[in-house]
């Protein structure tokens, strides 16, 4: 299961496993990146934002050296906020930090624009502390610009992250280019069904972040997932990262401790009867109102989640 791959709408093969450094202990990610190459895995999701792009670029550095082939890997990065209006520079930022000549996916971060004259500052404010967003950007600027950058091979696919149906609705009739993935936060207790379903009948690939909820979150003690994990001998994790497979999405594992990289690898193919019983969570958490949101955009504006739009 773990060298599953889908096809995106551009043709190229995606890895159905990949290792997320968002929120991954700087000192860590380095070694993170090369065990997880090492030992199997195929993508390694970035972003500027992330603020460790550089040491991830170290990791796959330490994996080509050791015999990893650019060419099997995919490697995903992410506009910030702060270059919306310039999304090459943004790109070339993340390249320079990685040590690589192209990604095979970029993604547009979040779907608005924070001032760019706060430049390497991720998250500018105003002097009264608010959040320094440019109201007046349409983040189908920001998409006419991805689009341009595939003429200039630094990157292989353009997509977009964080999107809700309402801001795919918006950009879909004017792009020339159909994101190939749109990546969200995603696991049983945010099915996000709406824009899974909108996604796939567009073509758009969803990857997957965090599946597993919160560390130690309620994910892992909810009972259908304990009840799978039981049948199968496995851990409430491995159910979580296995839940997106008959889904037919990607899914980010985030980690930076070696056993935990490997036993993530681990994922599991469910049975109809598990994906019954997690879709019935689901659905039981939908109708009552009672969804998690566990990732809250950190601009306080209201991006249509969880399964509005
Ligand atoms: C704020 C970052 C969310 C995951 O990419």
């Amino acid at each position: 299961m773990a060298n599953k791959t889908y096809k995106l709408n551009t043709g190229q093969d995606i890895p159905a496993l990949g290792l997320g450094t968002w929120q991954s202990e700087p000192g860590k990610v380095r070694e993170a990146v090369a065990f997880a190459l090492k030992s199997g895995y195929k993508l390694i999701d970035c972003a500027y934002c992330y603020a460790n792009e550089e040491e991830v670029g170290q990791g796959l550095a330490e994996a080509f050296a050791a015999g990893v082939k650019r060419e099997d890997i995919f490697v995903v990065s992410k506009v910030w906020t702060t270059y919306n209006t310039r999304v090459e520079l943004g790109l070339d930022k993340s390249l320079k930090s990685l040590g690589l000549d192209y990604v095979d996916l970029f993604l547009v971060h979040w779907p608005l624009l924070m001032n760019p004259e706060g430049n390497d500052d991720r998250f500018p404010k105003l002097p009264n502390g608010e959040r320094d967003i440019i109201r007046s950007h349409n983040h189908v600027d920001t998409w006419k610009q991805m689009e341009q950058l595939l003429k200039t091979g630094k990157t292989r696919a353009i997509g977009v992250s964080n999107y809700s149906k309402r801001y795919l609705e918006q950009l879909l009739p004017h792009a020339t280019v159909v994101p190939a993935v749109n990546q969200i936060e995603n696991h049983p207790a945010l099915p996000q069904q709406e824009i899974v379903d909108l996604c796939k009948e567009k073509g758009i690939h969803i990857m997957a972040y965090s599946p597993l909820g919160s560390t130690g979150g309620p994910l892992f003690s909810a009972e259908p997932v304990v009840k799978i994990a039981e049948k199968h001998g496995v851990k409430p994790a491995t159910v979580l990262l296995s839940y997106h497979f008959p889904r037919g999405s990607t899914v980010l594992a985030k980690s930076v401790t070696p056993e935990r990289i490997k036993e993530n690898m681990n994922v599991i193919d469910l049975d109809e009867e598990d994906v019954k019983l997690l879709k019935d969570y689901s659905d039981k958490l939908t109708s009552e109102g009672k969804l998690q949101r566990f990732v809250y955009p950190p601009f306080g504006i209201d991006f249509g989640f969880p399964d509005k739009s």
